[in-house]
């Protein structure tokens, strides 16, 4: 035992001894190449036609922490490309940035404020119950294993792995970068401090890696250098000059609460996700019926009161029956700039009011709020509905997150509303529960506006009936035919009714939860390219 625990020291101090002349090697070579400024590469003297020039640039490394292997990888590509152009006598520059800008850093700082706020300073981390698990595990393994010391820095690891959400604190995270004094982490709740410490840290790494940079020519970007960003302003105005490229609106991921757009790398949850589209039906209220307490806001400029109903089939709406809404899900009523006053849920009025549907954007005032219950009943003029009159009626599956929680009901196409509207039909005791009257329902009966083989011209219903989905509650089953008549629907049924009557439904067709890393709900607004 003795002999193979000499045996091996001997090995790793010959090891040791290799590799310790090789780093002074490497550092001697390091020192000179700095010293004889051998990577600073000058503008060519052009009047010579020497135009032997090699170039070769990495995308700016982004500054929320130190660089990894991937990075090292990655820049290896660079290294050897630029190492080997230089060997054939060519005059090569390698440039190095350090990309600062977006909400990551910004929001990284908050939330290490926050962590003093909630766990003071230095912060104390609670353990949670699966994390003592862990822990008890970790010293089990402990008993065993002569490499006590190891696991110790494995036990402490893992007791403040994680937050209340699951999440790792954002201070381990410092930690893990290997900032291990408390102070030093605190100076990183400012974002500034980020720009000044990355940067200089990753430089010290890179030159320890030999990288063959010219760091005179290294910048930071955002407007902290003003070089960069007048340098990139011009870049847009060339290209705006040039006809490549215009100034206009798109639908984006929307922080209200940062005020900017919330791209992917900003966002703490909801990565991926992109805007959905909804067309929105306006279901008008009878004038005579609507709400008291809106009518106060009624005037002879007010262009009508509306249900507003997200819906993904606008081809379908010939077979509007009624309108659904939650009985339990609070709804808002606020004035549009175009569209009369829109009544869905507050998430959605959110999202509209950043998409150019108030007069000042992003700003509107609730009118009204309502239960959906309280809506109950209300007749309304469904758009290009073959029933002159629909009413307001309860569905329980409705979403509070989904389009405007306001959904128009097409029981000829669509399972959930079939099986809600025989629910209601079957159900006097529902009917009393929500003060309706049979009139309200027991004349709506599906109309025929798709023809879809097998299923002939009430997908919704034949496919309910055979699947023997009794109510709204068969979820599971209601998910089954949806999926089933869905896309059937779309490849390959036929429109009925209307203006694209005897066309493919294909050929006949032409609001989201994100939340970005600032724990905003974001929205989708119009915003300024
Ligand atoms: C009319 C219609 C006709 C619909 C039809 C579907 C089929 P997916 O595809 O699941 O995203 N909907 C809208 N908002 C809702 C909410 N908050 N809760 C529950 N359902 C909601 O479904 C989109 C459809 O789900 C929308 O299109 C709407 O019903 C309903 F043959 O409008 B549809």
């Amino acid at each position: 035992m003795s002999h193979e625990t000499t045996g091996t020291t001997i090995i790793e101090e010959h090891l040791t001894v290799k590799l310790n002349i090789i780093r002074k090697i490497e550092k001697q070579m390091q020192e000179q190449w700095t010293a004889s400024k051998v990577f600073e590469a000058d503008v060519p003297d052009h009047s010579t036609n020497n135009y032997n020039t090699f170039f070769v640039t990495f995308p700016y490394p982004y500054m929320n922490g130190r660089l990894h292997l991937g990075h090292a990888f990655s820049l290896s590509k660079c290294e050897f490309a630029v190492g080997y152009q230089r060997l054939r006598g060519k005059h090569c520059l390698f440039p190095f940035g350090f990309h600062c800008t977006g909400m990551s850093i910004r929001a990284a700082a908050d939330k290490l404020k926050g962590e003093i706020e909630d766990l003071g300073f230095p912060p104390q981390f609670q353990m949670h119950a699966d994390e003592e698990v862990e822990e008890k595990k970790v010293v089990i393994l402990n008993e065993d294993e002569s490499s006590a010391i190891d696991n110790k820095s494995k036990s402490k690891k893992s007791k403040a792995a994680a937050n209340s959400d699951g999440k790792q604190y954002q201070w381990e995270i410092m930690r893990s970068l290997g900032i291990e004094d408390d102070n030093e982490i605190r100076r990183f709740t400012d974002p500034q401090y980020w720009i000044s410490y990355f940067p200089l840290h990753i430089k010290r790494d890179l030159e320890m890696m030999g990288l063959k940079v010219d760091w005179r020519r290294s910048f930071i970007t955002t407007d902290a250098n003003p070089f960069y960003d007048s340098f990139v302003r011009w870049q847009f105005h060339r290209l705006k000059e040039g006809g490549k490229i215009q100034f206009g609106k798109r639908y984006t991921i929307y922080s209200p609460k940062d005020n900017q757009p919330c791209m992917d790398h900003d966002r703490s949850s909801g990565e991926g996700v992109e805007p959905q589209g909804y067309t929105l039906i306006k279901l008008r209220i009878h004038d005579d019926h609507i709400p008291a307490i809106l009518k106060t806001h009624v005037t002879s400029s007010t262009n009508g009161v509306y249900l507003a109903a997200a819906t993904l089939r606008p081809e379908t709406m010939y077979g509007q029956t009624n309108c659904w809404l939650h009985p339990d899900i609070l709804y808002v009523a606020f004035e549009t700039r175009l569209h009369g006053i829109l009544i869905c849920t507050r998430r959605a009025a959110q999202n509209m009011v950043y998409q150019e549907f108030t007069h000042i954007y992003g700003q509107y005032t609730i009118l009204a709020e309502f239960l959906g219950s309280e809506l109950f009943g209300l007749p309304l003029y469904a758009p290009l509905s073959y029933y002159e009159t629909v009413y307001v009626l309860p569905m329980m599956t409705i979403k509070e997150d989904k389009g405007t929680g306001v959904v128009t009901s097409v029981p000829s196409d669509s399972p959930d509303d079939y099986a809600a509207l025989m629910d209601i039909k079957n159900k006097p005791n529902l009917r009393e529960k929500y003060h309706i009257k049979e009139s309200m329902v027991l004349p709506y009966d599906p109309v025929e506006i798709i023809e879809l083989e097998p299923d002939g011209r009430l997908a919704a219903p034949t496919i309910c009936n055979q699947m023997k989905i009794h109510s709204q509650n068969d979820r599971d089953k209601l998910l089954e035919a949806k999926e089933k008549i869905y896309t059937k629907s779309f490849y390959d049924g036929i429109l009925l009714v209307g203006k694209y009557a005897n066309t493919k439904v294909s050929d006949a067709k032409k609001t989201c939860k994100v939340i970005s890393r600032s724990n905003d709900e974001c929205v989708v607004a119009l915003v300024d390219q």
